[in-house]
């Protein structure tokens, strides 16, 4: 099935998430400057061997973007060959499962800092400062993504999150908001 309008403007969003230098299009350098900037925002310093893990893992995501992605092979995704790649992704669940769910779990791990499983507020934030996000709606965008209003978004609750984020056709859907307005 072909994107909606309103698919593309959150894939939108999310493409100018990975798109840190603002220049239009992904490349190897911004997803450098993303490793730095999570490494930042969870007190990561360099040198350390989480760095280095850190560093190899946004590596191996930016090459498997790149092989599926560039269609036209010029070392860049343009935002036409994101909104290809995501469609792609969005009708196979096994390739969803991999580079979706797969690289959001990691996400999780990486800014929930005491490991227990759920994001708080705070959590949030540091995500939203790594990645050049919106940075003053985030406590209402988080009110919004915590559905049970207990303070904390589970791992669980982030997936179903993504999940929405990707899928849903419905203007309301909370998911919508994980990478902030659409
Ligand atoms: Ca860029
Ligand atoms: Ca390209
Ligand atoms: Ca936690
Ligand atoms: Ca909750």
């Amino acid at each position: 099935m072909a994107l909606s309008e309103l698919q593309k403007r959150k894939l939108k969003v999310e493409f100018q998430s990975y798109d840190l230098d603002g220049d239009g299009a992904i490349n190897q350098d911004d997803f450098e400057g993303l490793a730095a900037q999570i490494a930042r925002v969870t007190g990561i310093k360099s040198g350390a061997s989480e760095y280095e893990q850190l560093k190899s893992e946004y590596q191996k995501h930016w090459n498997e973007l790149k092989k599926i992605a560039d269609s036209d092979g010029n070392d860049e995704v343009s935002l036409d060959e994101w909104y290809k790649y995501s469609e792609s992704i969005i009708n196979d669940q096994k390739q969803f499962d991999q580079y979706v769910i797969d690289s959001t779990s990691r996400l999780v791990e990486l800014i929930d800092t005491d490991n227990d499983g759920k994001l708080t507020l705070e959590n949030y934030k540091r995500f939203f400062t790594a990645y050049g996000l919106g940075a003053s709606e985030e406590e209402a965008i988080f009110k919004k993504l915590d559905t049970n209003g207990d303070g904390f978004v589970t791992k669980e609750e982030v997936l179903k999150l993504v999940r929405e984020f990707y899928l849903s056709q419905d203007e309301n859907a909370p998911g919508n908001w994980i990478l902030g307005q659409f």
